[in-house]
């Protein structure tokens, strides 16, 4: 592989498709003195700006920042005309680039690869071209687009059309004169969109059928943005470095304005800048959370909607052309030039097939539910089986004869977006599970073929020649991309990034939103981890270094990443005072929980004096009496009061449908062990004894806490099993402090920078009890009697150093013959999933806990 080959047919890598990826692999691996072979199937190169010739095309990221970055000189000899260049301009940058680094003699225009096979033996891929050429390679690299198979029409009657048939990604080389015509356009995305206003200046009638409308913002076009272009004049490398190091691969400082707690004032000032500016970045960021939270969601795209009642005349066409089945963002927002302004003109119609849905494309027209209309042409402008289309077309067979449709049947499984278990040396450039459609592709493209180029090199120096992800890292990415996805509103839509778009396709979300800067950051750890997560093999031996690259959720790693810039002293090295305050402080912005009906104060005769309590009352339809759940908050029997849980208390509250009783007990050093443990079970009898006056239903009477407060809450059940009663319906303990054990695996994994540290747990123990009372079961309910006690939920967080003692218990309580319910908080610390309404991720934890506190109340036959 040192060389360039000149066996004929035989190449170190293939790369098919030669648009913005393609060329640039292209020239890596030239550097690199590969011998390289490229192919695509269009005339010449380009890639999408060579179909994409439709009227009115152009980039929707701006032009200093849509371009190649790798080569300054490159830069200097180019200079874009416009703010968004035209598809003309960009191919002919694409035909400038390609010249410029001689590419093309390496690439087989018109020539379409058929299918790749991977041969086991040889440890090469044998490509097959329509033109019936067999070429092998080591290396196979699809940089074949993540939009540019069209999705074929799925409208009856789609054949029958005796007019002209356009289809937006694949129009006439000659262009197109509809002067006089009546035309139809159907589909309003990106591409309709930009096309509409351009056809409605020729033809004598213009007709839209939109299924969906889209969002859509002024694109302002004009001279490229004079602020950035005089940032790259200054400071080139800086710019590029910002962009590469930025959420969506353009320069932007993040707000963190909140839509929800902003003024009026803000949100519109916002709104109406980033409306001015015409830049996705811009409009995807005017508020922080507006892609997580459906009410800031709301401001921003009701502020849209008005801006198209206030362009569209007709109210009625208004009313229809504003977006209202999807939250904003989560179908690719567009950037037009008078496309709403289009609908004003009296020949321009638009048909809301909501309201009449295609019947058949006709011989001379289109039949709606409620109409026959004649064209003379239809453009569909219909869109593209997105990210996995061209790559599952493509014929590619692996290891052991699986092809990658079939592997992909249920939705497309990669490690980084970038390879696939069972096809060694088969790289795809922006494929599903990297940020691609979800950023400036010139940025992501670079990214991905300097790390592909990158890989190379490093093999080639290890003398190893295959490489292929690992299962367990596939999944574990896999996995990361879905927890990604799933804290924001992105799920919620049909879209083309879910695959919504194209009928029987898998619903999996497609790309990686966890942003540019992250998923670069996640790359780069894994070529220092020694690749990670992949098996390379050659004469220079075998390596694998097997793991998951980003295990925690993505919000707690936000959380935690959050929570390192405010420099706060560690816990353990204050005062139990001043930690207290640190506590109250750090808790004062947070989100309130939900609403509950009713939240009462009042106070508990306890063992040694008055314990303060506070009472949540669910809402719902029944006034009546509900299960009973008395909680403890956690905070190492040092810290916490009722304020400090109170969100918890009301998700707790609303989710399970009972009454909460969450009870302040007495704090170590003024009151050490066994003070919090008595308080404990003293409130659980003064809550059985008074059930009726709380709203409960006696009888029916659950625990629950969270760490040192699971811990109270433990101890509880079994004080209470040998005082033969109360009767407690079951124990919910939420990352339980169950031993005084501090060298299980799950302290030495975490126990240092997850904010429980092994050092804060040593004080809290130190505050609470001393050595020799420390193996006593009312402080390590572990080391108790285990028999006869009530049914268990346990929380046990992957990231926290309490887990193993956690999932110790729930082993222990079953072999003692308690039924056990164990929910691991996957990704998650020992408060993340506490923090309700700032960590999303926790919600379906706290939603298993709900559904268990539920369940304890349940009659034993019900499951
Ligand atoms: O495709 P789309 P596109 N009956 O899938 C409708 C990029 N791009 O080519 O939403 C009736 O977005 C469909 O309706 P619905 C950009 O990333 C960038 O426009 O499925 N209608 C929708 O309205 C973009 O997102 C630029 O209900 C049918 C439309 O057709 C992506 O490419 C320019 C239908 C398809 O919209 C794709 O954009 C162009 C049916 N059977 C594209 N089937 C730039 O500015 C589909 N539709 C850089």
């Amino acid at each position: 592989m040192n060389k360039p080959t000149s066996i004929p047919g035989q190449f170190d890598a293939v790369v098919v498709g030669a648009g913005f990826s393609g060329l640039y692999m292209l020239y890596r691996l030239r550097q690199l003195g590969l011998s390289v072979k490229g192919f695509d199937s269009a005339g010449d190169v380009g890639g999408t700006w060579y179909w994409n010739r439709y009227p009115g095309a152009r980039c929707d990221i701006a032009t200093p920042d849509y371009t190649y970055s790798f080569d300054p000189e490159l830069e200097k000899e180019w200079t874009w005309s416009e703010k968004y260049a035209t598809q003309p301009e960009i191919l002919d940058y694409l035909r400038f680039v390609a010249d410029r680094y001689g590419l093309r003699p390496d690439i087989e225009f018109s020539t379409t690869v058929t299918s790749a096979r991977w041969d086991e033996q040889e440890k090469r891929w044998t490509i097959t071209t329509g033109r019936g050429e067999e070429i092998r390679c080591r290396y196979y690299i699809m940089a074949t687009g993540c939009l540019s198979m069209p999705k074929s029409p799925d409208i009856e009657g789609v054949g029958r059309f005796g007019g002209q048939v356009y289809f937006t990604s694949r129009w006439p080389h000659e262009g197109v004169d509809f002067t006089g015509q009546r035309v139809a356009v159907i589909g309003t995305g990106s591409s309709g969109i930009q096309v509409i206003p351009l056809i409605a200046r020729q033809a004598s009638q213009l007709t839209v059928f939109q299924r969906t409308p889209n969002f859509s913002i002024p694109a302002h076009n004009g001279p490229a943005p004079a602020d950035r272009l005089k940032q790259l004049d200054e400071d080139r490398d800086g710019y590029r470095h910002a962009a590469r190091w930025s959420r969506i691969g353009v320069p932007n400082e993040p707000t963190d304005v909140l839509g929800v707690t902003a003024s009026e004032a803000v949100r519109r000032e916002r709104f109406e800048a980033a409306w001015r500016q015409g830049e996705l970045v811009g409009i995807v960021s005017v508020f922080a959370d507006q892609l997580l939270n459906p009410a800031s969601n709301d401001i921003v795209a009701e502020m849209i909607r008005e801006k198209v009642r206030s362009i569209v005349k007709d109210s009625e066409t208004a009313e229809a052309l504003c977006p209202k089945d999807h939250y904003f963002g989560t179908k690719r927002p567009c950037l037009d030039t008078g496309y709403f302004d289009t609908y004003n003109l009296p020949h321009v119609r638009l048909v809301d097939l909501r309201k009449q849905p295609i019947v058949s494309i006709t011989e001379d027209g289109i039949e709606t539910a409620e109409e026959s209309f004649g064209f003379d042409a239809i453009v569909y402008a219909t869109g593209f089986d997105a990210m996995t289309g061209a790559l599952a077309a493509a014929d590619v067979t692996g290891r052991d004869g699986l092809s990658l449709k079939e592997k992909w049947a249920a939705g497309p499984s990669t490690y980084l977006g970038l390879m696939t278990a069972g096809f060694p040396n088969f790289f795809m450039l922006t494929g599903p599970g990297s940020p691609s459609v979800l950023s400036n592709m010139a940025v992501s493209i670079e990214q991905h073929v300097d790390w592909v180029a990158g890989c190379l090199e490093d093999m080639r120096e290890a003398g190893l020649d295959t490489i292929e992800p690992t299962e367990l890292a596939e999944s574990g990415w896999n996995q990361h991309v879905q927890d990604c996805g799933a804290i924001t509103l992105m799920p919620t839509a049909n879209s083309w990034y879910m695959g919504a778009n194209v009928p029987g396709k898998p619903r999996v979300f497609l790309p990686y939103i966890g942003g540019v800067d992250a998923y670069r950051q996640a790359c780069d750890d894994v070529v220092e981890q020694g690749y990670l997560g992949f098996r390379m093999t050659g004469p220079g031996g075998a390596r694998c270094r097997d793991g998951v690259i980003r295990r925690m959720q993505p919000d707690v790693a936000m959380v935690l990443d959050l929570i390192a810039t405010l420099g706060l002293p560690p816990m353990e090295t204050l005062s139990a005072d001043d930690a207290r305050a640190l506590l109250a402080a750090t808790a004062a912005n947070r989100p309130p929980g939900p609403e509950v009906d009713q939240v009462t104060d009042g106070v508990i005769p306890g063992p040694a004096g008055d314990l303060p309590y506070r009472l949540y009352r669910p809402a719902g339809p029944s006034e009546g009496p509900r299960p009973l759940v008395v909680y403890f908050h956690g905070g190492g029997w040092v810290l916490g009061n009722l304020d400090s849980d109170d969100p918890l208390c009301r998700d707790l509250c609303e989710r399970s449908g009972a009454v909460i009783v969450s009870v302040n007990y007495r704090h170590a050093p003024e009151d050490r062990f066994p003070a919090a443990a008595l308080d404990a079970f003293a409130a659980v009898q003064w809550a059985d004894a008074n059930a009726i006056e709380l709203g409960g239903i006696p009888g029916q009477l659950a625990v629950a806490g969270w760490s040192a407060g699971a811990n109270v809450a433990a101890v509880a059940c079994q004080l209470a099993r040998d005082a033969g009663g109360p009767h407690i319906s079951g124990q919910l303990l939420i990352c339980p402090v169950v031993d005084s054990d501090l060298a299980r695996p799950s302290y030495q994994e975490n126990g240092d920078g997850y904010i429980l540290t092994t050092a804060l747990m040593k004080w809290f123990w130190d505050h609470y009890a001393d050595a020799a009372d420390r193996g006593d079961p009312r402080a390590a309910p572990l080391r108790g009697d285990l028999q006869g006690l009530p049914p268990a939920c346990i929380v046990a967080a992957d990231f926290d150093p309490l887990r193993d003692e956690g999932v110790g218990y729930a082993r222990a309580l079953e072999a003692a013959g308690a039924p056990v319910r164990l929910a691991r908080a996957r990704g998650h610390t020992h408060t993340s999933v506490t923090m309700v309404d700032v960590v999303i991720s926790g919600a379906p934890v706290r939603a298993e806990i709900g559904e268990a506190l539920r369940n304890f109340f349940l009659p034993p036959n019900r499951p």
